[in-house]
């Protein structure tokens, strides 16, 4: 069976890979809609040697697709996902619009892929530092059980989009060739504050909430629970961006409930599927952000047990935000609904 497809945000950061990996992965795809903001309507984009142009994407641009994959920021699947849905398109949703409304599944195919079944016509994608993590932790969690999770996070500037990722490679050519450095994205957008990010580190990714914490760290919080299906993990996160391009590293203290021995645990990431230890101290070999790049899978290491608590384990998570963390897990979703299972 063929499948007609929509990429809404085809000329994006993580649309583009969306393409590339429904290229290399041969998805049935029937028919093929790339679409995009008016703004990035008309540009041309080639798919399987064939060229394609880029439509803006309107109520009407759903008619006769089957799956839509959506990451052109909230607004536009607020906005267009529930058109989608009602010409009958089962959307995979890259954005925050959706993923803590109780009807839509949020679902990492590692986690609970079984919640595909139970959607409404939109299914979530979490958070790309959320979904590195969970991938990780699922197999401890269904062993030994977790209370706590402290996480602090090391993250790429693509997870802030093609622009944030110029500005990174521009600034850091100023501030080598002497010249002004002029932050004009990030750390949001959206506020009037930026700050450089070439040689530095920014401890905000997203807007502030109330509770002192920034969006980012919030999504952590909450998206965690839901996968897990877990309110009572008792999960805290500092959330911070670095001049990387590509890959999410995270530093996590996770405090399990049962005591664990360390080689265990190792045994039980290593079998994991989508996870590769790399976790050798003699050889200098954990996970780098320059190794995860490009790749599917989600790298752990430096795994050791807290000096104070016997329960308490260490991990360094790593992976590709635009894969793993975005387009990979969304075109999972994607094979997971074509194969009908
Ligand atoms: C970042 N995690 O690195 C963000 C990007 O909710 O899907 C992804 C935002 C989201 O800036």
């Amino acid at each position: 069976k063929l499948f007609n497809v929509a990429v809404v945000g085809a000329t994006g950061a993580v649309g583009e890979q969306i393409l590339n990996l429904l290229e290399s992965r041969n998805f049935p795809i029937g028919q093929l809609k790339l679409l995009s903001s008016a703004r990035s309507a008309g540009t041309k984009v080639s798919f399987k040697g064939q060229e394609y142009t880029v439509e803006e994407a309107t109520p009407d641009s759903f008619k006769g697709i089957d799956i839509a994959l959506f990451s052109a920021g909230g607004d536009v699947s607020k906005a267009l996902a529930p058109h989608a849905v009602e010409h009958g398109a089962v959307c995979i949703d890259n954005t925050n619009a959706y993923r803590m409304d109780p009807q839509t599944p949020l679902v990492v195919p590692e986690v609970n892929i079984e919640e595909v079944g139970g959607h409404n016509g939109i299914i979530a994608n979490p958070n790309c530092s959320t979904i590195q993590m969970v991938a990780a932790l699922k197999p401890l969690y269904d062993r030994y059980g977790i209370s706590k999770i402290i996480v602090s996070t090391y993250q790429a500037v693509s997870g802030a989009g093609s622009r944030a990722i110029d500005e990174m490679l521009r600034q850091t050519r100023a501030v080598l060739d002497g010249a002004e450095v002029n932050p004009d994205i990030l750390p949001v957008g959206s506020l009037p504050v930026k700050h450089p990010i070439a040689f530095n580190a920014i401890p905000q990714i997203d807007k502030f909430q109330d509770n002192g914490y920034t969006l980012e760290e919030m999504k952590m919080v909450r998206e965690t629970k839901k996968i897990m299906k877990d309110d009572s993990i008792d999960v805290t996160a500092t959330c911070v961006r670095i001049p990387v391009v590509y890959g999410h590293s995270e530093s996590v203290y996770v405090e399990l409930k049962n005591d664990y021995e360390l080689e265990d645990v190792k045994r039980l990431l290593s079998e994991a599927p989508g996870i590769v230890v790399v976790d050798n101290n003699s050889e200098q070999q954990y996970p780098l952000a320059t190794d995860a790049a490009g790749k599917p899978d989600v790298l752990v290491g430096r795994i050791r047990r807290d000096l104070g608590n016997k329960r308490g384990l260490n991990l360094w998570i790593v992976s590709d935000n635009l894969l793993k963390g975005a387009a990979w897990n969304a075109v999972q979703i994607a094979e997971h609904i074509a194969a009908g299972e």
